[in-house]
């Protein structure tokens, strides 16, 4: 066993876009798990979005981290030592155990994986977070109808994949809004979106827009926010349903980026815009697990993961990620 724990700390508080150097490579030693504890071994760790508002000096869902902190994350691991009745070494789980190499946990928020159901990746995906926020966000928040044309932006990343799937197993149209040729050919070609566009190339959303959405817009899954979003907001229909999952566009941000004041489109189009957190699903997630395990074993929702090696590059992960490097899941395997 080896006695040294690589971990990644908050080095320094992001100005704007993080750089590597907010992040401090470190080395402790492994821990001993005490009474009731296990001690994991990670094998892949999380790269999300979220992250990123941790690392203000910022208090919310979940508290800022501390400088010297080692960065929150989801993890999948192996269990080496355990002092718990409830896993036994050899077990693969999943819990919030950070960027490090090892950790110890009482097992509390810790699940166990079946590695003969998926890879156990996934957990970190498909049939985890990403895939659960797809599937409530859409499903709950959007309450699609059969027929319905549905807008996903940051369509080709860990959610807005899953989301633009589901939106056609609803029996909806689904038009993906993402950040290169190659992915939008994905969204099309591989994922059996209707269509997709290129913000990065495309000079006028929304020209885009109504063109590729004739009938206007039923549903829009945001991920991004900004001017997007903006765009998405003049082509809605009446009644129709926003899905407020996340303001990427902004996360980076030094200043508020003040647009065009666009809620009047709310009230001629009846429409509604809901924000919701996946951890309100927390006691339907087995629920969605299943669903998501059963469309995948169907052939009907695909998944993509995009990982890179070592520990040490998990914060070049995060800031790829963050400026769009990835497609599907972005994900670290710890060696
Ligand atoms: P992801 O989509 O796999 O990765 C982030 C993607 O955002 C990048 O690949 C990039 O793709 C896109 N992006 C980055 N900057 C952008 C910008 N300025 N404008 C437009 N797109 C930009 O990440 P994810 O884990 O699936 O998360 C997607 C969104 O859902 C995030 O906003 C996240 O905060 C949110 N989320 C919310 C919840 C919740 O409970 N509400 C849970 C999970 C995730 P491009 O190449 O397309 O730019
Ligand atoms: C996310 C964006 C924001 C997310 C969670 C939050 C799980 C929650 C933020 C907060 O509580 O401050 O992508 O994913």
């Amino acid at each position: 066993m080896p006695l040294i724990n690589k971990q990644v700390t908050l080095a320094a508080r992001p100005k704007g876009f993080p750089k590597e150097s907010d992040f401090k490579v470190v080395q402790a030693p492994v821990p001993e798990p005490g009474a009731g504890q296990i001690l994991v071994r990670m094998l892949y760790i999380s790269v999300d979005p979220y992250m990123r508002g941790r690392m203000n000096d910022v208090k919310s869902y979940t508290p800022a981290l501390q400088i010297g902190e080692v960065m929150g994350a989801g993890a999948v691991g192996e269990v080496v030592d355990s002092k718990n009745a409830r896993f036994q070494v050899g077990d693969v789980v999943e819990g919030f155990f950070g960027w490090q190499q090892y950790t110890i946990s009482a097992g509390e928020g810790v699940r166990k994986l079946d590695p003969s159901v998926a890879a156990v990746s996934t957990a970190l995906g498909v049939l985890g977070m990403p895939g659960l926020t797809a599937y409530f966000g859409f499903l709950d928040v959007g309450k699609p109808r059969s027929g319905e044309t549905v807008v996903v932006s940051g369509a080709a990343g860990a959610v807005g994949s899953l989301v633009g799937q589901i939106a056609k197993i609803s029996g909806c149209r689904a038009v993906g809004i993402a950040g290169s040729d190659a992915k939008c050919a994905w969204l099309t070609g591989e994922l059996g979106f209707d269509s997709a566009f290129n913000y990065k190339t495309a000079s006028d959303y929304g020209a885009k827009l109504s063109e590729l959405c004739p009938e206007g817009v039923d549903i829009y899954f945001d991920n991004v926010g900004g001017a997007i979003t903006d765009a998405v907001f003049a082509t809605l229909n009446s009644g129709a349903r926003i899905v407020v999952c996340g303001q990427i566009a902004q996360y980076n941000a030094e200043k508020p980026e003040i647009g065009p004041r666009l809620l009047w489109h709310l009230i001629v189009k009846r429409a509604r815009a809901e924000g919701f957190l996946v951890f309100d699903y927390a006691s339907r997630y087995a629920e969605g697990l299943r669903q998501l395990a059963m469309w995948i074993n169907a052939g009907k929702l695909k998944y993509h993961e995009q990982v890179v090696d070592g520990i040490e590059n998990t914060p070049r992960a995060f800031i790829g990620m963050l400026r769009g490097e990835n497609t599907g899941k972005q994900l670290v395997r710890v060696g």
